[in-house]
């Protein structure tokens, strides 16, 4: 199999490095240990296990809030982990891959009997994080990734350096290569990351949900003491101290520290690189803003605020409780690192009485929390293996879910995977028909096929994006045979066996424009209904959660005269160099593209003028959104018409769905009428009709900057991204 090798084949020690790996772990892992901080939970001979098909689902270990906190402690580090995907004839295990990761621990203390995951020699999510709705995430994040095992990358994202990866079998460089990516829209700094906390409605700003963080890797990181720092920082905040001088202070100790043993090991590159960092945050202090650059280990301190119960008063929208999850995102590393697995769901609960949690869990359900991913070593386009293309559950293969007849199950599924072509449409089938594809080879993929009749769970979704829906679009969405989801969307079913025993399997299935899959690769969950019964019922409306009040409708009176478009498009295609925009420009540093104000609602188009069936999933940080209306221009036209977004367009019924994450249909190119011919303007460009989504927003409660982006995560990556920022809309000066 091919391998993407590093770039600087000039080092001698790099490219012993490059072919022992393992040796190179082993050695870490005997240092650590000699060192008395236990790493990970296993044996080195246990590294890379291979995973097995079917298997009975298992739940991701959990980290959850005791007395309003959620207190523990996330170290990224550099394991040797398996991924299992079907070859074409089995299920392949390959066990080489050096992958970043996820361990957790409950509490804050680095000790093997408080780690969370137990098998860390397999793929898989990071832990799950279980979290009230006015309760606060308290997290040290470490990253101990050992850049000598990686090294084909740089260490900061402000030197101007696209990760480069030549195949080991020719020497050819491959990226950038066809994709002709530049800096900053390349894969870059792969080494240095930060989390951002997905579905969360709270502060972008400083140890909140900042994504312009960048925690650069620190393999050598004094854990002990950055762990005793940290956790003083959390007692200070919760008796109401502010230590974020002290931390900044320490975090530019430890960044001039690093520099300094750079400059003195002749270690030029790195020092140049540290350099860059440490006047960067100089640069951010002296505008006011908050240092972007931090070492090894980082505090994110979470508030989930309660809703006041008013529109006007502070918070006028509460965390909405539900399926959330947390990620990397840093901008250039964000593809590699979801890839590698860095991901795990986070459950805001709300168990009041009428609370989302409180209504259903008194119903009895069994929980089921499903993350799905996809595993690569190296981004699609360097590594075209079919190893990406196989989505796993947390973690495990097509593992099986069991149901007794007429039992009801809450499923929280939460889409991980970092790109959508070909994932977005799901369903269950029965096993006839599903055994049938296998039998025939048949390849899934373009029109929905008829699904048979048979032993098939119902899916009932009750939420959307850890939003839950309205009794209306619950009682809407009950003859749902499938559901759509892109990366980083997340659904709540409660999903009920029918009373029979029997087997289904949960299948996606790749839209037309994108590339079939056999039935082994697009199957994702198997369910079986044992002969076992339970007389469970779906909610009636007088059991169903009812709506908080701050998820009422965003009215016309509200948005009123506050409009903004966002466009979406790209250049190139299948198989050709891609080039990613919005609004007819890739990622720029340094420049703010949309300004809302405070506490307003506004209502965006957001518009796709991408051709060849390939959607953008638009995701915005901090406020989720109503979706009011949407035109797919590829299935609203009626036949023999050209396509009229005023005329067909698909004005959404009322109340409306929330969602931080939309797929944007694609765009499709007119007609000439005369010839009957794909339609071109005067310089022979095509003339595109883009398909659209409108979406209504409260900018509430929180002011400063974040971005909106395309949630395939190759194209945010490569530029498909802007940056937002919430200013005040209240002045204490006076002019009268
Ligand atoms: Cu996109």
């Amino acid at each position: 199999m091919e391998t993407a090798d590093k770039a600087d084949k000039k080092d001698p020690e790099i490219v012993q490095e490059q072919q022992q790996p393992s040796r190179r772990a082993f050695l870490r892992l005997a240092v650590s240990t000699a060192s008395g901080l236990a790493l990970w939970q296993f044996a080195p001979e246990a590294w890379a296990v291979c995973q097995t098909q079917n298997a009975p689902l298992e739940p991701v270990g959990e980290i959850a809030s005791v007395g309003g906190y959620l207190q523990g402690i996330i170290d990224t580090q550099v394991v040797k982990r398996s991924i299992t995907y079907f070859n074409g004839t089995i299920f392949a295990c390959e066990t080489d891959h050096m992958l970043r990761c996820y361990q957790g621990y409950r509490g804050f203390n680095l000790d093997s009997a408080n780690a969370v995951i137990k098998n860390m020699g397999t793929s898989g999510p990071g832990p799950t994080l279980r979290v009230g709705v006015g309760e606060t995430i308290e997290l040290i994040f470490l990253n101990r990734i050992d850049p000598a095992l990686l090294p084909e990358t740089a260490v900061t994202s402000i030197m101007g350096q696209c990760d480069t990866s030549t195949r080991a079998s020719t020497g050819a460089q491959v990226y950038p290569g066809v994709d002709a990516s530049h800096f900053p829209n390349c894969f870059h700094a792969s080494n240095t990351t930060n989390i951002h906390w997905h579905g969360t409605h709270t502060s972008p700003n400083a140890f909140g949900d900042n994504v312009f963080l960048g925690v650069l890797p620190d393999a050598k990181l004094n854990a002990r003491a950055a762990i005793a720092m940290l956790k003083q920082a959390f007692t200070d905040w919760n008796s109401g101290k502010d230590p974020s001088k002290q931390l900044i202070a320490a975090a530019a100790v430890n960044l001039n520290a690093m520099y300094k043993a750079a400059v003195d090991s002749k270690n030029t590159n790195l020092a140049a690189q540290l350099k860059a960092a440490i006047d960067a945050n100089k640069t951010d202090t002296d505008a006011g803003e908050f240092p972007q650059f931090w070492l090894g280990a980082f505090p994110y301190h979470v508030e989930l605020p309660k809703w006041s119960g008013s529109l006007t008063q502070y918070p006028r929208m509460g965390q909405a409780p539900g399926t959330h999850w947390y990620h990397c995102h840093q901008h250039g590393s964000t593809t590699l690192q979801i890839l590698n697995g860095m991901a795990g769901a986070v459950v805001i609960t709300d168990n009041s009485p009428d609370g989302y949690d409180g209504r259903l869990s008194k119903l009895g359900y069994k929980e089921q929390l499903m993350v799905l991913q996809l595993y690569s070593e190296q981004p699609n386009r360097v590594n075209n293996g079919p190893s990406s293309s196989q989505v796993a559950v947390n973690g495990q293969m097509i593992p099986t879910v069991i149901m007794k007849q007429g039992e009801v199950q809450w499923w929280r599924i939460v889409n991980a995977c970092q790109k959508a072509h070909g994932i977005e449409q799901f369903f269950l089938v029965d096993d006839a028909q599903f055994q049938g594809w296998i039998r025939n080879g048949t390849k899934l993929g373009g029109p929905l096929p008829v699904i048979q009749p048979g032993v098939i769970p119902s899916l009932n979704q009750c939420a959307q994006d850890g939003v839950q829906f309205a009794w209306e679009n619950f009682q809407r969405a009950r003859s749902a045979p499938t559901f759509r989801m892109a990366p980083g969307n997340r659904s709540d079913f409660l999903v009920q066996a029918p009373k029979k025993a029997g087997t289904a399997w949960l299948v996606f299935w790749p839209p037309a424009g994108a590339a079939p899959v056999t039935a082994q690769t697009g199957s994702v969950l198997k369910v079986v209904v044992t002969g076992d019964t339970a007389s469970q019922q779906l909610p009636t409306q007088a059991q169903y959660p009812p709506l908080p009040g701050f998820l009422a409708d965003i009215t016309d009176a509200e948005v009123h005269g506050r409009k903004q478009q966002v466009d979406f498009s790209m250049t190139g295609s299948i198989g050709a160099p891609p080039f990613f925009y919005i609004d007819g420009k890739q990622f720029k540093e340094g420049v703010v593209d949309h300004i809302m104000l405070k506490d307003t609602a506004e209502e965006w188009t957001l518009t796709n003028r991408s051709l060849q069936s390939i959607s953008h999933p638009f995701h915005i940080h901090i406020n989720p959104f109503q979706v009011v209306e949407i035109y797919d221009p590829a299935t609203m036209t009626p036949a023999g018409l050209q396509p009229d977004p005023v005329r067909d367009a698909k004005r959404l019924p009322a109340p409306w769905v929330w969602w931080d994450v939309i797929s944007i249909p694609a765009g499709v190119q007119l007609t000439d009428p005369l010839f009957q011919t794909p339609a071109v303007d005067k310089d022979g460009n095509p003339i595109i009709v883009p398909g659209h989504i409108k979406m209504r927003s409260r900018f509430t409660d929180f002011y400063g900057k974040y971005v909106l982006h395309c949630h395939i995560l190759g194209h945010e990556d490569r530029g498909m991204m802007e940056v937002v920022e919430v200013v005040n809309n209240t002045t204490v000066v006076k002019h009268h």
